[in-house]
């Protein structure tokens, strides 16, 4: 984060809660890079949200390293955005605690991530999974954020954190500022591979879904198996042909070719051209991200240091939303 001209602020968040995938990396990681120049940026590994559901801690260990390895593989510069862990950053739940005496009940019940999560997690509907959105609130919040890219699943998230800091604000005034969702339409939702009319998720199979760590083979093994449909017709039709168009829409993202281009291009040379195409394209992509992401892993040192550091740069700043806030609502503070 550049010291001598303020920029904008971009805050964005990964859970740490499973293998990232082709949807975390071109719905976020691959925009936040495209965005880190014009922005000081915070990208946190959202651990205390990862928490919502059981997570094995061993792994949930892994999974906080292997992440933060990618952010920096992604190409993000920690020197100069903040890459840090929200654990380490006691503020995020210290905020999160004002923020849910701001938080209607029926505002949480409209969340649609929990309507799914609590299906999904019929033995576990804690409170946290509740109040999830409230936490994703003071992460933003507390960086006086002016904008968030996120995949359109989190759409909802941003509008109630818009309310929530316009309601503080309205209350006591100046303390927060109001910030903007940046969804770019192209790449807001990849859907799986097996059931297209979902979004590619981490808690889903192995097959519905690119792990950001498959190899070329798993990854050709994967999208020929991608289900499409019984014409053979290749066209852009969410609707009628989601599975078809969740991978004319990777090739385009992963190629840079326009969607009526490889329409026109494959036009009559049926599915096994687009899977293949498809499947060489994504390989191409992640290859150099891949590989530094393998390096990266091998010192761990490094990381373990680079997440030290921007975890006090990321608590400086923390701490002057969250004392305006205290100051403001009347705790008293000696
Ligand atoms: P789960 O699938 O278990 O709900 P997730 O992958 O959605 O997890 P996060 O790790 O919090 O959850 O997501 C990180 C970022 O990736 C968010 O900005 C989210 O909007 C984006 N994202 C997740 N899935 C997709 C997808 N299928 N397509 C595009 N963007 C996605
Ligand atoms: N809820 C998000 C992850 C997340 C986030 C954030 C994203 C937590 N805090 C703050 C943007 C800003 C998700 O499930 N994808």
């Amino acid at each position: 984060m550049s010291q001598t001209e303020p920029k904008p602020i971009l805050f964005s968040g990964i859970q740490p809660s499973g293998h990232i995938h082709l949807g975390n990396y071109i719905g976020a990681m691959r925009n936040f890079k495209l965005l880190e120049d014009q922005y000081d940026c915070l990208f946190s590994i959202v651990d205390l949200h990862a928490l919502t559901v059981r997570q094995e801690p061993a792994s949930l260990r892994r999974q906080t390293l292997e992440l933060a390895a990618m952010y920096i593989a992604a190409g993000l510069n920690p020197a100069e955005s903040i890459i840090y862990c929200q654990s380490h950053v006691p503020q995020h739940a210290e905020l999160a605690w004002i923020l849910n005496c701001f938080t209607y009940m029926g505002e949480l019940s409209r969340m649609t991530q929990f309507k799914d999560k609590a299906k999904k997690h019929q033995d576990n509907i804690n409170a946290g999974l509740f109040t999830y959105p409230v936490l994703m609130a003071a992460d933003i919040l507390l960086y006086q954020t002016d904008v968030v890219p996120v995949g359109a699943d989190q759409k909802q998230h941003i509008e109630l954190a818009r309310d929530i800091a316009q309601r503080f604000n309205a209350i006591h005034p100046g303390v927060f500022k109001v910030p903007e969702g940046y969804i770019p339409r192209q790449t807001a939702k990849i859907m799986s591979l097996t059931e297209p009319g979902k979004k590619m998720s981490k808690s889903d199979s192995d097959d519905s879904m690119i792990s950001f760590t498959d190899t070329p083979p798993e990854i050709r093994r994967k999208i020929k198996r991608a289900v499409t449909d019984s014409d053979a017709e290749i066209r852009f039709d969410r609707r009628n042909k989601p599975g078809v168009s969740n991978l004319l829409g990777i090739l385009s993202v992963c190629s840079g070719e326009k969607v009526d281009k490889i329409c026109q291009r494959l036009e009559g040379k049926g599915y096994g051209a687009l899977k293949e195409e498809t499947a060489e394209a994504v390989v191409a992509m992640l290859a150099p991200v891949q590989e530094r992401f393998h390096t990266l892993m091998e010192d761990k040192a490094y990381l373990a240091e680079t997440l030290r550091n921007n975890a006090q740069r990321a608590q400086k700043l923390a701490q002057r939303t969250l004392q305006k806030a205290y100051k403001k609502l009347g705790l008293y503070q000696p």
